[in-house]
Order: structure tokens, then sequence, then C-alpha cells
């Protein structure tokens, strides 16, 4: 299925009154700001989050999965869908892609899709983390980091494969997240598991290529409930100091231990300049992947609010310097509309970041004006900027309300009856 660009003409026809009147309004306040609203709408028109292969389908939980019909039943299915968010929403260009969930038989095929809908390929993601049916040696205890250097081994095969795949894609990123560590003390010699990883990371960073980037996902835990062998961001930043400049620490929002203070973790890996990326999701309890700002929104206004201070202070790129990807399961919502929620709160809260009156927030903190502090920040994070986020999407070809227009096209209905009610997608 294909949004057709008269469908997104029809809706602006029916909702720019009101939208001119919302983006009139928030232009008044900017203005008295003196602040640039078309430079702002620029920036947010050119901030793009990379889609989940994995997240395409309703995942479940062990208790259970129950599929809302019409799931994408291939690669090329699952590029077709994010092609459709990417027409509606003008933000998700690029897919990042989970091997071997979504090995590209024909890469040249699979490329010229995503080219004809205006997508690109974000990092490639390895799995040691499940035992595949022809697989010869089992991860059950672990994969990097396993005591028997044939395991080791297979799974730096296994890595070095996924780049290729990522190569032939014009991929330029492996994210390397590993369920490895132990369930119970005394199961493991840490030094040991730290080692066997570090020189097995080292033999898969020896196999990027130039210009390429290495990301260290870090996760606190889960499947493993005693110790992960990369459990947080400093074990992470341990791992890519020692293996160079290509290697990236890369943040999961939900891979932390309960109220860690994240946008800290975020502003010194950015200082250190080793922070490669993010998954972004929401939490309340431990790894839920959960959608984008909906239960923490404030945390991650804070998170780009060190962000945009970070990055300004180190010239980067806001839009190629970082990678922006969601990492989210679906088990009560359609993933489609998930994720176009998901790109929605972070287009917000970039937007509401780029707001903050950094001069005056800087004099706050060197007077020691507490207060002042919190009401600069406040003050962009309660600043409304959906209709300019409306407005960036539209002049890029973008539907004014994405998920409207979803659901007035009945674009669910119309793939169940393209792929059926029961199909399930590869992925979680
Ligand atoms: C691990 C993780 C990792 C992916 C997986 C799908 O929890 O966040 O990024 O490989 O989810
Ligand atoms: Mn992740």
């Amino acid at each position: 299925m294909k949004i057709q660009q008269q469908d997104i003409a029809k809706q602006h026809e029916q909702l720019q009154q009101e939208h001119r009147e919302a983006f009139a309004f928030q232009q008044l306040q900017l203005d008295k700001k003196d602040i640039d609203t078309d430079a702002l709408i620029q920036k947010i028109g050119a901030f793009q989050v990379a889609i989940p292969s994995w997240a395409l389908g309703t995942g479940g939980t062990r208790f259970g999965r129950f599929p809302g019909g019409g799931e994408p039943r291939s690669l090329e299915e699952k590029i077709e869908d994010v092609g459709m968010l990417h027409a509606l929403n003008r933000a998700s260009g690029a897919i990042s892609l989970h091997i071997p969930w979504d090995i590209p038989k024909d890469a040249q095929a699979i490329k010229q899709l995503a080219d004809s809908l205006d997508l690109r390929f974000d990092a490639v993601n390895s799995n040691t983390f499940q035992d595949q049916a022809d697989q010869k040696l089992s991860y059950k205890f672990g994969s990097l980091q396993h005591v028997d250097k044939s395991v080791r081994e297979q799974a730096i095969a296994h890595n070095i494969d996924v780049i290729k795949y990522g190569e032939a894609l014009g991929s330029d990123a492996i994210t390397v997240w590993l369920s490895d560590g132990s369930s119970f003390p005394g199961q493991l010699n840490f030094r040991r598991a730290f080692q066997n990883t570090y020189e097995s990371l080292q033999e898969i960073y020896g196999a990027l290529p130039e210009q390429w980037k290495m990301f260290v996902e870090y996760k606190a835990f889960e499947p493993n409930f005693y110790s992960m062998t990369v459990g947080d961001w400093g074990q992470s930043l341990l791992y890519a100091n020692k293996l160079g400049d290509q290697a990236y620490t890369l943040v999961d929002l939900g891979h932390h231990l309960p109220n860690a203070n994240i946008e800290q973790i975020v502003a010194l890996l950015l200082m250190e300049g080793k922070l490669g990326g993010f998954h972004f999701n929401d939490s309340k309890y431990g790894d839920d992947d959960l959608t984008v700002g909906c239960i923490k929104p404030y945390q991650l206004f804070l998170i780009f609010n060190e962000l945009i201070e970070g990055m300004d202070a180190r010239g980067m790129d806001h839009t190629t310097d970082l990678g922006w990807m969601i990492d989210a399961s679906h088990n009560v919502k359609d993933p489609l509309e998930d994720l176009l929620q998901s790109v929605e709160a972070i287009l917000i809260a970039y937007a509401q970041a780029l707001l903050v009156d950094r001069k005056a927030l800087n004099e706050a903190q060197l007077s020691n004006d507490t207060v002042s502090c919190q009401e600069i920040l406040q003050d962009a994070y309660r600043t409304d900027v959906r209709a300019l986020v409306a407005e960036a999407r539209h002049r890029n070809g973008g539907a004014l309300q994405p998920l409207k227009l979803f659901r007035d096209l009945e674009v669910r209905n119309s793939l169940i009856r393209e792929r059926g009610s029961k199909t399930v997608a590869t992925g979680l």
C-alpha cells in the first residue's frame, strides 16, 4: 500500500485553516522572543529518525502476543510500511535492520525499493542473543564473552557477516547489543568475561570498513538478571575507548536502572566524543520498549536539552552526527500508529529543546540562580510546538496530521485485506 500525495493534499485542504491559526499564534510567541521561526522549522524538518525493522509487528511479551493483522510478511513489506510512515511524516527516512530477522536476499533490489521510497539504511544490528535453527554452537551461556573460543569465533563471524550485509545496502554502522552476562553469583568470572568480549569486539572492529561506526549498546539487566557484560554506560565507554575512534556507546533509554539520570550520562558521553546514538522508547519499570514520550516526556526534553548543548559545543550536525533510532515493541497499539506517535514525540522534544534560552540559562547557572534555571528550562518545555512541527512536515510534503490520515485512510484495514489477519512479522 502507498500513501498518495493527493491524500496528503486533501487533508491539508481540510485542516489548513485550523493549522494556519495555530501556527500564526506560535510564530507570534517566537517573534516576541526574537526566535527565527524559519530557521527553527528548517532544523525540525531536517531531523530524521530511523525505524526499527523489528517493530513493525506486534511483539508481545512472554505472557502473550496479540497480532493485529496485516503485519509485514517479508523485508520488502517492512520497507513498504516504513515508506508509508515516511510519506506521512517525512521524518522517518531510514530503516535499521536486524540480522538474521531481515536478511536481504537480493541487496540490490532491496536498496532500489528503499531508494524509491526515499529511505536509507541506518545501523545494522547483529543477533547473538538467540540460537538459529542452523547454528552449530549455542549462545546459552553468552556469545562474545563465552568461555569456549569456538563459540566466540562463531559470534565474531556473525557480526562480520552483518557488516557485509550493511555494506551492500549502504549502511555505515553496526550496533552490537549483547545479552551476555550471568544470572547467578559465582556463575561468571567478570574479568574473563570482559576480556573475552573485548578481544572479540576487537576482531569485529578490525573488520569495520573505513567511515563505519560500531555502536556498543549497554543494558542493566534482561535476559541476564545478576550481571550483564555490557551493563552500563561506564562499561560501554570502557570498550569504546579501548577499541578505538570508530567505536561509540549507544544509549537505549530503557536500558537503565530505575531513576538513572540519563540526561547526565548523555552530557558526559557527548563531552567525551563517545556518544554514537540512541534507541528511543519509554518505560515505567524495565526495558518496556513503550511509545517514546508516553511516560516521561520531560526526561526526553531534558535529554534533548543536553544533546543540543553538547552537540553545539562540539560543532556537531544535529541531523547526521548521531544515530537517531527508535527501538520499540508493541503489544496493545497498532505498530505503525505507535511509531508515528514516537517520531512525533521526538520531534516535539527536539523543537522544545531548541527553544531553550541558552545564554540566560548559562548566566543563571553561573550565578547559582536555581529558580531561574528551572523557569528558563520549563518555559521552553511548556511551549506548544505542535504547529511548528506540523508546518515543518507540511513544508517537506508530509501530512499535517499523520496519525489522523493513517486512520482516515483505514491503512490497517487495507493491509489486512492485502496480507491477511494472521500474518506475523519477524522481530520482537
Ligand atoms: C535489547 C535491544 C537491542 C536490540 C533488541 C531488539 O533489549 O534493545 O537494541 O537488538 O532490543
Ligand atoms: Mn535497543
